[in-house]
């Protein structure tokens, strides 16, 4: 019997991922650099509107910058206004997700310290229709609590929307790394999101495979990946076909944009 627990723990996962190379991620400042993904409008698949959704992102963030650093946001204003948003505060090491239906919403944190600098981490958030979830490298955190507000979805109010800063006004740029950004209509299941995790960003998420049955509800995958193209700067590609591709933006001081990264991956 020993033998056959010995397998179990340490043999190959139960299921076959479907692979992806995962070549590029990529890289921002933390000096202005953002991806514009535009106006989300009424009935656009990123609205999301009284919809639970998640939210997954590899990130890897370097010290200093701004507080509560941006990894998208859907909204107008503060703490996701009409809409959402998932920030990394490199102050606390801690996530934030907001969100906002247009009325009410709030500011749902993990503990603080729950990541490390200048490593890659893998963060899902999750929008239940009874509440909020945030997982970080596979794991639930069961001490996720709200700073401020209550639980809500997401209104069906057109705001702009980006990767890597919030909407409004500078001040909350990301500054290192992102990689393989997904949305999905759905609140993923945990054994979904520990796959995900365990993928390391090469996992197909337009694909079904072991745990993972969420790929119909996939509605924005970005994967950072430097096309054959000679566009300056190169489009973000949008890999679930949904969407437009992001714009990365130049600041406007050293007029940088941001950068795909081909050396440091998940
Ligand atoms: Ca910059
Ligand atoms: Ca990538």
């Amino acid at each position: 019997m020993a033998i056959v627990f010995l397998q179990l723990a340490c043999g190959p996962a139960p299921y076959q991922v479907v692979e992806v190379a995962n070549r590029c991620s990529l890289h921002l400042d933390g000096d202005d650099d953002f991806v514009d993904l535009g106006t989300i409008v009424a009935g656009s698949p990123m609205m999301l509107a009284g919809s639970p959704f998640t939210l997954s992102a590899w990130f890897r963030q370097e010290p200093g910058g701004d507080p509560y650093q941006r990894i998208l946001d859907k909204s107008d204003g503060v703490l996701g206004r009409n809409g959402y948003a998932l920030a990394v505060d490199p102050g606390e090491k801690r996530i934030h997700l907001y969100v906002h239906g247009g009325k009410k919403g709030g500011d749902f944190i993990s503990v603080g310290g729950a990541y490390r600098m200048g490593a890659w981490h893998h963060v899902a958030v999750v929008a239940r229709e009874g509440g909020l979830e945030i997982w970080l490298d596979g794991r639930r955190d069961g001490r996720a609590s709200y700073e401020s507000g209550s639980h809500a979805l997401p209104a069906d109010i057109a705001t702009t929307a980006r990767l890597g800063t919030w909407n409004h006004e500078p001040g909350r740029e990301l500054k290192g790394w992102l990689d393989e950004v997904a949305v999905w209509n759905t609140d993923l299941t945990g054994d979904s999101i520990e796959a995900i995790y365990s993928a390391r960003g090469r996992g197909d998420l337009s694909r079904d495979w072991g745990p993972y049955d969420s790929s119909g509800a996939l509605v924005a995958w970005w994967r950072m990946e430097a096309g054959p193209g000679d566009d300056s700067p190169p489009p973000i590609t949008d890999s679930s076909g949904k969407n437009a591709p992001g714009r990365p933006m130049p600041d406007p001081a050293s007029a940088n944009t941001p950068t795909f990264d081909c050396q440091s991956v998940p």
